[in-house]
């Protein structure tokens, strides 16, 4: 089944031998699954180091809620949440990533030792990013995304999903590489949950391989998403809280690992760190040359 020629390297970022683990620190009061837990600097630098402790590669700090109706926050309080967070990991050794929509946001993380920015917008929401990144010369994730949190539901209409979701990264990744982004420094992202339906997710991980065919790195980040929730709903369809889909996540890690994905982004670290290390041990004895 392996569909593995690579899960390419990205400039500016180490080299793993597996599929990397990144791990998720959301300085926000609101996010849809672990909103509140870590909105306190001091808190939130031990969170990121506990990641890393678990076997996170890298960290992803975020300060403003993407989840489905949210409003935005403005930007001297994203400012204030992720800054600091950044500095602090960043100078403990840690790999960071900043996950935002603003390129002064992304800017200032820079300046304070994020070495990739994470931007779910891939370059849409603010015109400034993508000049900002090239001119910094850093890594850059280019998300699937069709519009802001606020009414994205409204917009999870599709008649190829993957066939959609492949051309509208493209066309993203071309203005990305237009603008200045050298190619071999961008990750490209299918967006789960982002303008998209459980079906649309489980459509779009069941064509991971189509995706890879952008020739980017590709980073998968399924964990705790309302798809998981609705394939783990009991009989009266309930979805389990959000807390409780770790497990489900980590297969998905696992089944993302063995169809080349870069990296998957994951609140809970443990149980994906170790199946990335089972996907690779399983490609190293399929591939004895060690062809990666
Ligand atoms: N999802 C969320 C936030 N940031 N970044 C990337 N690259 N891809 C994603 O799918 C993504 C993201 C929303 O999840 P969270 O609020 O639970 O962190």
């Amino acid at each position: 089944m392996s569909t593995l020629h690579g899960r390419g390297q990205v400039t500016g970022l180490p080299r793993w031998d597996r599929c990397a683990v990144m791990g998720v620190v959301n300085v926000t009061p609101d996010s849809f699954s672990d909103g509140g837990q870590w909105f306190d600097t001091e808190l939130a630098v031990k969170h990121g180091l506990d990641l890393v402790t678990a076997g996170a590669d890298l960290v992803d700090v975020g300060g403003e809620s993407t989840r489905p109706g949210s409003a935005r926050v403005d930007e001297a309080e994203e400012l204030r949440r992720v800054i600091p967070v950044v500095r602090e990991l960043a100078a403990a050794g840690v790999v960071i990533s900043v996950d935002t929509m603003r390129a002064a946001v992304a800017e200032r993380a820079v300046e304070a030792g994020a070495r990739l920015v994470n931007d779910v917008s891939g370059g849409a929401a603010d015109p400034a990013m993508v000049p900002l990144v090239a001119a910094a010369g850093v890594p850059f994730v280019v998300m699937h995304w069709r519009g802001q949190s606020i009414d994205m539901n409204n917009r999870a209409v599709y008649a190829d999903v993957v066939g959609e979701v492949v051309a509208e990264l493209r066309t993203r990744l071309e203005q990305a590489v237009a603008g200045g982004i050298a190619p071999e420094r961008i990750v490209v992202d299918p967006g789960l949950g982002f303008a998209k339906d459980a079906g649309h997710d489980l459509t779009l991980l069941a064509h991971l391989s189509a995706l890879r065919e952008l020739g980017r790195p590709l980073l998968v980040a399924a964990s705790r998403k309302r798809f998981l929730g609705r394939v783990l709903a009991g009989a009266d369809g309930a979805p389990p809280p959000a807390r409780e889909r770790d497990a489900a996540t980590a297969a998905v890690s696992a089944i993302a690992a063995r169809e080349g994905a870069w990296a998957v982004r994951v609140h809970e670290v443990r149980a994906s760190a170790d199946a990335v290390r089972v996907a690779r041990a399983i490609e190293a004895a399929e591939n004895p040359a060690g062809a990666l």
